[in-house]
């Protein structure tokens, strides 16, 4: 890649990047205020996947979410008022306030939403690539999820399905280590989950998930491969989340040691150690999102929360 390809690339990564860890941020802060009703799965710390896998997309490709889905939609760039709305219940929210955190989606960028049933939005991103392959187009889905989701069924029964009808989709394992408080290298005998990929006759890689550059640049092969018609990918990033397992879990079961190893290569950081972007540069970013994310902030608090006689109302399609 070119230098000056690199350094917009850069501009661009480190903007979303940086968008969704405010974003982020300030959900806890209203979490902390009693302002946000039930639980929110912070993404910090992970902000590399999401912004690097989303960046290789086009307009009318699909995603599948998980409950630590808010990264998912920053990256899509979807409107950072109306998912703020959204996880405040209020009724200018991307569902007028009724999914919260946990079921947030925007159809309007191809999410397909985020899924509070662990491994549920593997069937529901392989079913929009069975979709696109019957429907002659050639639009590819991503499929994101953790590495305990990949210990359910669905993730086997679908990646099976769309090995063996050479489906547009890429698997994507955001492996943070821990399902809830269960370390992943408790409860699995092969730690590399990629292999698993050779069990079904597709490729699998394990990547840097904290290296927004090697996320985009493995996910772009994998979404080239399947707009070909050449059938899936599985991509296991390794990362790890800041927080506990939601806002309200202080994460005690963790090791201190190893998350101080991770936050010191976190995605920020690491992006800024290629030098591509000055000082100016990244202040100015910051500057530029600090404003958007104020203005989402001042936006969800200000919007009316839904009126009760809507209570029954959107809940199903006529
Ligand atoms: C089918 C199902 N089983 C269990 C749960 C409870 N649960 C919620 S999140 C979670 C852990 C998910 O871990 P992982 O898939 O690694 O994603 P992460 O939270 O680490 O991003 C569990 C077990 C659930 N919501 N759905």
């Amino acid at each position: 890649m070119s230098v000056k390809k690199d350094k917009e690339l850069a501009k661009q990564f480190y903007t979303v990047m940086y968008r969704t860890r405010r974003f982020e941020e300030e959900v806890f802060e209203f979490y902390k205020r009693g302002l946000m009703p039930g639980l929110a799965h912070l993404y910090l710390g992970e902000e590399a996947i999401a912004t690097g896998a989303c960046a290789t997309l086009r307009e009318d490709d699909y995603i599948g979410s998980t409950h630590r889905g808010h990264g998912h939609l920053v990256a899509r760039g979807a409107d950072l008022n109306r998912m703020m709305a959204e996880i405040l219940g209020k009724e200018t929210g991307y569902s007028k306030g009724k999914g919260g955190s946990m079921h947030i989606m925007a159809m309007d960028k191809g999410i397909l939403g985020a899924n509070g049933i662990v491994g549920g939005e593997i069937p529901i991103a392989t079913g929009a690539a069975y979709s696109a392959k019957l429907r002659g187009t050639d639009q590819v889905t991503l499929a994101f999820f953790g590495d305990s989701a990949s210990n359910e069924g669905t993730f086997h029964e679908s990646i099976n399905m769309a090995a063996a009808w050479d489906l547009p989709c890429v698997y994507i394992i955001e492996n943070n280590l821990f399902g809830i408080s269960v370390d992943i290298r408790r409860v699995t005998r092969e730690h590399q989950l990629s292999k698993r990929a050779e069990g079904y006759g597709i490729p699998g890689v394990t990547i840097d998930g904290n290296d927004v550059f090697t996320v985009y640049e493995t996910v772009r092969t994998a979404v080239e491969r399947a707009r070909k018609g050449e059938g899936p990918t599985l991509i296991e990033c390794l990362t790890y989340r800041w927080q506990g397992h939601h806002v309200g879990d202080p994460g005690e079961y963790r090791d201190p040691e190893e998350l101080a190893e991770w936050k010191a290569r976190e995605p920020l950081g690491v992006l800024e150690g290629k030098g591509l972007l000055t000082e100016k540069e990244i202040t100015q970013i910051k500057a530029g999102v600090d404003a958007e994310i104020a203005e989402a902030c001042k936006f969800a608090e200000e919007s009316p929360y839904p009126d009760p006689s809507e209570a029954y109302s959107d809940l199903f399609v006529d």
